[in-house]
């Protein structure tokens, strides 16, 4: 959770096994028909359907509840395709449009069906951007930022992003038709101490959360620093938690006090 809140994304690789992949290939190029906003996974992904044996991948099923709790609704799902050698990327955008919360946060799950290499158009990401608040493309414009990743991958990797962490197809210079299935859920419970918080009290937890990017600069670049502490407290419901003291020292809010 640490590594998430620090990242803005959690990577299972190659966790969906090869039947299943051959499966997807097989039906993902048709696309598949949309769900009504807010549905419940279990209205959206019958039992036995493809998605909903993805999502009972004991990985998958695990993170999904850590992250967002039990019964998230399902926002949007989308089949992700960039075409063989179609020439252009699509531009760095988050996919949250506007979204001022502070104490909640939807994920992404990407489903990577095949192997991604380099030049197949695998997602770029910006490590560390997800509480940089932005709306949706006004980042376009940016290029190549320091730090960023491009996703190289084995078939069958899934994927959660933080609904903010700045992103975007690259482009595809292969011959193969690179495929990414989205689901993007809302929670419906707090999302507070959801996952094994046996381990909070272990010092990597901190040093985890101090995770600098090579994009930040010197002095906003801690606004990130502080945003994950706000984050974390709403996480696990320790408001003493911090790094550095910086939030707490301006956590401070004098009252005039008339004699
Ligand atoms: O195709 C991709 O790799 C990314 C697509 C995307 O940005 C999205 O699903 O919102
Ligand atoms: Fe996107």
């Amino acid at each position: 959770m640490a590594h998430f809140v620090a990242h803005g994304s959690l990577r299972l690789d190659a966790v969906v096994p090869a039947e299943m992949n051959a499966e997807a290939i097989g039906f993902l190029g048709r696309g598949v028909p949309g769900v009504p906003y807010g549905s419940a996974v279990a209205d959206a992904y019958p039992e036995g359907s493809f998605a909903r044996r993805l999502l009972d991948i004991p990985a998958v099923a695990g993170a999904l509840r850590s992250l967002v709790g039990p019964d998230p609704r399902v926002d949007h799902h989308a089949v992700h395709v960039r075409e063989p050698r179609e020439g252009a990327a699509q531009p760095l955008h988050g996919d949250a449009i506007i979204d001022v919360r502070t104490d909640a946060f939807d994920v992404q799950l990407m489903y990577y069906p095949q192997d991604v290499t380099l030049d197949m158009g695998g997602t770029l990401s910006v490590p560390g951007s997800h509480l940089r608040r932005t709306n949706e493309t006004d980042t376009g414009r940016y290029q190549n930022l320091l730090g960023q990743s491009r996703l190289v991958c084995p078939a069958g990797t899934v994927v959660f992003l933080h609904h903010g962490l700045w992103h975007g197809g690259r482009r595809n210079d292969s011959d193969a038709v690179r495929y990414m299935f989205k689901i993007r859920f809302n929670p419906t419970v707090r999302q507070r101490r959801l996952w094994d918080t046996s381990a909070l009290g272990d010092p990597r937890v901190a040093e985890e959360l101090s995770t600098t990017f090579p994009w930040y600069e010197p002095a906003t670049g801690r606004l990130e620093i502080y945003n994950r502490v706000l984050l974390w407290r709403s996480l696990t419901g320790d408001e003493s938690f911090d790094l550095e003291h910086w939030v707490t020292r301006v956590s401070n809010r004098p009252q005039e006090r008339v004699a």
